[in-house]
Parts: C-alpha cells; structure tokens; sequence
C-alpha cells in the first residue's frame, strides 16, 4: 500500500484551508505537496518569463490564463515522474483539468466546502510576509512577535484581496470556474468533498481518507 504512487488534488476557495490541508497531507503520507500559488509567486520573484506573464493577474487577484499556470505545474509534474503528488490549487479551470487529463489521471480530490461567513473572517485575519510566502493567521496559527514574520523578524503586511468585497468577487470566480472541475471528477468517482468552519475539524475525515489508500508516516497527532 505505501508504496502506491497516488496523484492527488485539493481544490477550494480562497482561504479554505488548501495549503493547511495539503501540508499536513505532505507531511502525514509523503507526498510532493506543489502549490500553484507558491509557484507562481516564486517564478514572480525569479523574474521569469511566466513571472511576468503572471504579475498583472496575481496582483488583482484574479486568475492567471490557463496556458501560462498549466505550463508551469505541468513542467514540475514531469519533474516528479514517478513520485506521488498532492496538487494544492489546480486544476482551478475544466480547461487545466483537461490539460492534466492528457498527462495523468487524479485518483483522489479532495474539495473544501467552507461557509462564506468563514473565509470572509479567516482572510480579514491573515497577514503574509511577502518574501518567503508566509502566511499567518492571528487566531488559527499568529505570529511568534505580532507584525513580524517568525524566521526572518520582518514585517507582515496584509493584501489587498483580502478586504471583504474583494473576497466576495473572489469566491463567485471560483465558484464559475470550479463548478465543471468539481461535476468532472465526481462523475469519475474520485471526488470528496468536506464541509465545515474549522480545518482542524475536517483534518480527521481527510487523514482517514488518505490512509484507506496509503500508509501514514507518522500519528495525525504528530501534525
Ligand atoms: P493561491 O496561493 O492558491 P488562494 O487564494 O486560492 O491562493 P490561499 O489564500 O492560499 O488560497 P488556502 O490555501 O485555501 O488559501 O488556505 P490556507 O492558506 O490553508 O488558509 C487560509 C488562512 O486561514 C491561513 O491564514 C490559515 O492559517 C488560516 N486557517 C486555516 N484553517 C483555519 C481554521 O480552521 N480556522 C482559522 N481561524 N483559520 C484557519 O493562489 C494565489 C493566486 O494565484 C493565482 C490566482 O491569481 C490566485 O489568486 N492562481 C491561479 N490562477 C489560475 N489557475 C490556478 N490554478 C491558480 N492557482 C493560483
Ligand atoms: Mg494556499
């Protein structure tokens, strides 16, 4: 079982928990965790050709055109041949699904119902430090110092998608465009989808789905 080479996707709104969920899975079952948005950010910050295509989409929030985001993931997928995957934000689109599809097939999706009430507070909460990507939240998981970042003692900032209204237009976006993703892959028989207001809450039924196909690493407790 352990040695099975599961592909496996988290889907969800902004702020639902993907990159929660997809680290504790990556770390619970071994399995390459890769972030669309943790790639885009860094191929921002490496000035690359898809950086720059990207920049004027990640900078209002909206989402990147298929072609540019599908090159990106489906290049370090070739990378990862032969390792098992959790993707963490993609396929965000039924046209990156169907890119996917000409590469691979997903054994398990996992897709994150979280009240809008939720997200709208979770987001007014977050603060990022904008090198390195990090994320806090000042309930779920603060800062060591409030206002600076843990490792590199530098400033937090919060963004501007974060503001209500722009979180509002964010979630309508997703909805439009994850609707087809999320009835492609039920009618596949591979879709789960978990509902609820805390990630620590969904944690349990997520680990147990993981571990009916691959051999945990270490306790759930441990993360
Ligand atoms: P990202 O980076 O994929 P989003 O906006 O989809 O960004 P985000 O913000 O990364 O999603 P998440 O990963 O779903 O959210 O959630 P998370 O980071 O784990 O949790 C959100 C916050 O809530 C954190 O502060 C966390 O600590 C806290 N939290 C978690 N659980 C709980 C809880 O139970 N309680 C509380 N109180 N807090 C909790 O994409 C960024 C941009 O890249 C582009 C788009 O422009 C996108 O906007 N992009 C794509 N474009 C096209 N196609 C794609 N496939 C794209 N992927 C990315
Ligand atoms: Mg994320």
């Amino acid at each position: 079982m352990a040695s099975r080479l599961l592909r496996a996707a988290v889907l969800g709104p902004p702020g639902s928990g993907k990159g929660t969920v997809s680290r504790r899975v990556a770390l619970g079952f071994g399995l390459q965790h890769l972030s669309s948005g943790r790639l885009l950010r860094d191929s921002l910050r490496a000035g690359s050709e898809v950086g720059d295509a990207a920049r004027q989409y990640l900078e209002k929030g909206l989402l990147v055109p298929d072609h540019v985001i599908t090159r990106l993931v489906l290049s370090e997928l070739e990378l990862r041949r032969g390792q098992p995957w959790l993707l963490d934000g993609f396929p965000r689109t039924i046209g990156q699904a169907e890119a996917l599809d000409k590469v691979c097939d997903l054994d398990l999706v996992i897709s994150l119902n979280i009240p809008f009430e939720t997200l709208k507070e979770r987001l007014s909460r977050r603060w990022l430090h904008p090198p390195s990507g990090r994320v806090y939240n000042l309930d779920f998981n603060p800062p060591l110092v409030p206002g600076v970042d843990d490792v590199t003692g530098e400033p937090l900032v919060q963004q501007e998608d974060d503001r209500p209204e722009a979180v509002a237009a964010q979630l309508r976006r997703y909805k439009d465009a994850a609707k087809p993703v999320i009835e492609l892959y039920r009618s596949r028989g591979v879709l789960h989808q978990f509902s609820g207001t805390e990630t620590n809450k969904i944690w349990p039924y997520v680990h147990a789905l993981f571990s009916s196909k691959l051999a945990p690493l270490q306790s759930k407790e441990a993360n």
